[in-house]
């Protein structure tokens, strides 16, 4: 038996869970924008401590664990670019909808809100 990494073990499905994941290649330019984007936000709203903020860098895995993780991302979410985020289970999408989402004031309300009104 090997130990395949399955990219569902990094983070909880509970929407309940307060977890903002990002799926991130560490050249990446989209990936690094979305992780300022969120790290700024989570700051500016004095949430560091209270949600969850995890990165995983698929370049960065070992062997070709970050490719099976790829894989099993675009299975679940279709999409097979990166950055590939979540909030609390919930797909989000890549970089460009993020930013959508931050321009149109609607990602602070999505980290922030109860589970009930995702
Ligand atoms: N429109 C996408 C662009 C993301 C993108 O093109 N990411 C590149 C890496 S910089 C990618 O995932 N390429 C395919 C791959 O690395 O497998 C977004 O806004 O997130």
């Amino acid at each position: 038996m090997n130990n395949v990494i399955h990219f569902f073990q990094f983070f909880p499905f509970d929407k309940q869970t307060k977890q903002v994941m990002i799926f991130a290649k560490s050249y990446c330019p989209y990936c690094k924008s979305t992780k300022a984007t969120f790290r700024k936000l989570l700051g500016e709203l004095g949430l560091g401590d209270e949600i969850s903020f995890k990165v995983l860098e698929l370049d960065e895995q070992p062997e070709n664990d970050g490719s099976l993780i790829q894989n099993e991302l675009y299975e679940v979410s279709g999409q097979w670019t990166v950055p590939n985020v979540f909030i609390r289970g919930m797909h989000i999408g890549g970089n460009s909808d993020v930013q959508d989402l931050l321009r149109k004031e609607e990602l602070p309300v999505m980290i922030q809100s109860q589970s009930a009104d995702l």
